[in-house]
């Protein structure tokens, strides 16, 4: 069997009790499974040249870690991949683009220097699978290394339409570089459309195969939907510890009957909060009902603190939740709890399960694990509602959710009420429905897909087309049309 190798920005070595997040634990249990090397930045930088990566290995998997250059670091991760693509992806150009030719450069460098750090790591048989949008040149770099082994990328954020995406000068490259991989995975089909009206739009119409996937200089690339899903049985153990645990204990304790709704989401523009509190404030002032028998508990650890961006939404909403609670509180009631803390997972689990309704409303988002995790946290017998965002991916799945458009501050008020009202038989419906696609969809099927479809890359292809080249995986420039797009810089 191959040895799978995963790369990503950023790599967290275990820790005894620590918990990752979301693509940690896709990539964990991708590679506790197979074994296999894990490769990243460790969280260092430094001033000269960075030395090899380190390695360490712990039961199956080996953890292999870079230091990357202090000059490059920020303009390469705050600059181009969280400042230019970021927004970009998730549709927010005007909320907080910015692009700069020397953070572009910084962010090749960056790729550059991560291919030729994991090349000496590299074994005969290895599958390679790399993540998210800091690393979309790496396979390019990879293969300019001499390096002929699958290599598939995974997109964990949204795929801009190339009416969108043509925003960025560098965009043409950046398509490129998507086709020198075999394997291209998105979290919906949403996201497979735009990638290709990219292609359509730069390589013409004939370079899209009906199932999908995408010719371009006589390559074929597998181009396809695998939604990340979550470890539905460990989370359920881990919603239903956690609830027995005395923080929750504490916080129900402290709710004193009153009903909870809750939100958690990383501290990010892209989440929405600053539209939901607001319609917190409407649901508040249009069903007074509820004044003093609601809490809303929003969870936002803070987040990419070194962007500009990120300190305005931060400021907005500890104005927002103040204002709010200047409002409304009572003695003996505030309206939100605002928590810009990390908590344990299996404590978050807990306080999932425990909440009547789960506000998941982004104005973009690839998939949204939160979503999937409320659902999988809730206990059958008296399940709570989910409101989601339809522009989060998690939508396409969740359709037993109460859909609202995070805007729309008058429909997200009555959702709020309507999911706080709604009858048992009506959220177990919802909840049985949700559940059954998260189990099918789960995160063993995740990973499985897509390293099965990476694999079979390997093998001779029946299909392909004739003027396929079977002895090389380097694309060729020359299939850039050069009168469609600026020259390749
Ligand atoms: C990207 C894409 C896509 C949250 N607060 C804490 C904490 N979390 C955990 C959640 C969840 C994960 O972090 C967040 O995942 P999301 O999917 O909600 O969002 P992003 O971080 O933006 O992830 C997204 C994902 O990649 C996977 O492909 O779904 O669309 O943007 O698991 O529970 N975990 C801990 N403490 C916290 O305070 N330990």
């Amino acid at each position: 069997m191959s040895r799978l190798i995963c790369v990503s920005n950023r790599i967290s070595v275990p820790k005894r009790g620590a918990a990752p997040g979301g693509l940690a634990v896709g990539v964990l249990a991708a590679l506790k499974q197979t074994g296999g090397l894990w490769f990243g930045w460790g969280g260092e930088t430094v001033a000269g040249e960075p030395g090899e990566a380190q390695v360490l290995t712990r039961d199956k998997v080996s953890y292999a870690t870079v230091d990357l250059q202090e000059d490059d670091f920020d303009a390469y991760y705050n600059g181009y991949a969280n400042s230019t693509l970021w927004p970009l992806f998730h549709y927010l150009v005007a909320r907080a683009f910015h692009y700069s030719d020397e953070q572009y450069d910084a962010y090749q460098r960056v790729n550059r220097l991560m291919a030729e750090r994991l090349v000496p790591l590299l074994e005969e048989d290895d599958l390679i699978w790399v993540h998210d949008y800091h690393l979309i040149p790496l396979g390019q770099r990879l293969r300019e290394l001499g390096v002929d082994r699958p290599i598939g990328f995974f997109l964990h954020i949204p795929f801009p339409h190339i009416e969108m995406l043509r925003v960025l000068p560098t965009y043409a490259e950046l398509l490129q570089e998507l086709t020198c991989y075999d394997v291209v995975g998105f979290q919906t089909e949403d996201d497979l459309r735009a990638f290709r009206s990219g292609v359509a739009h730069i390589w013409g119409e004939d370079a899209l195969l009906p199932d999908g996937s995408v010719a371009v200089g006589g390559r074929h690339i597998r181009a396809g939907v695998f939604p990340i899903g979550v470890d539905v049985d460990g989370l359920q153990a881990a919603a239903e510890h956690g609830a027995a645990s005395e923080a929750v204990k504490r916080l129900t304790h402290s709710l004193q009957g009153r009903k909870l709704v809750i939100g958690v989401d990383r501290l990010d523009y892209s989440k929405g909060l600053i539209e939901r509190f607001t319609a917190y404030r409407r649901f508040l002032e249009t069903h007074p009902g509820n004044v003093g028998h609601v809490t809303f508990m929003q969870i936002a650890p803070l987040s990419r603190g070194d962007v500009n961006a990120y300190v305005e939404i931060r400021s907005a909403l500890e104005q927002a939740s103040g204002s709010i609670n200047g409002q409304f509180a009572t003695a003996d009631w505030t309206p939100i709890r605002y928590l810009n803390r990390n908590f344990p997972h299996a404590a978050l689990m807990g306080y999932l399960r425990v909440a009547q309704v789960a506000l998941v409303t982004p104005v973009r988002d690839g998939m949204n694990l939160v979503a999937k995790e409320f659902v999988v946290a809730q206990d059958p017998a008296d399940p709570g509602v989910l409101i989601l965002s339809p522009l989060a991916g998690a939508a396409r799945e969740l359709t037993g959710a109460l859909q609202v458009n995070p805007y729309d501050t008058r429909g997200l008020a009555h959702a709020m009420q309507a999911a706080l009202t709604m009858p048992l038989q009506e959220r177990r419906r919802r909840y049985t429905s949700m559940m059954q696609v998260i189990r099918r969809n789960d995160i063993t099927a995740w990973h499985r897909r897509f390293t099965e479809a990476l694999a079979a890359t390997a093998e001779p292809d029946p299909s392909a087309t004739t003027d396929a080249a079977p002895a090389s995986r380097t694309p060729s420039r020359a299939s850039v049309r050069p009168s469609d797009v600026t020259p390749i810089r």
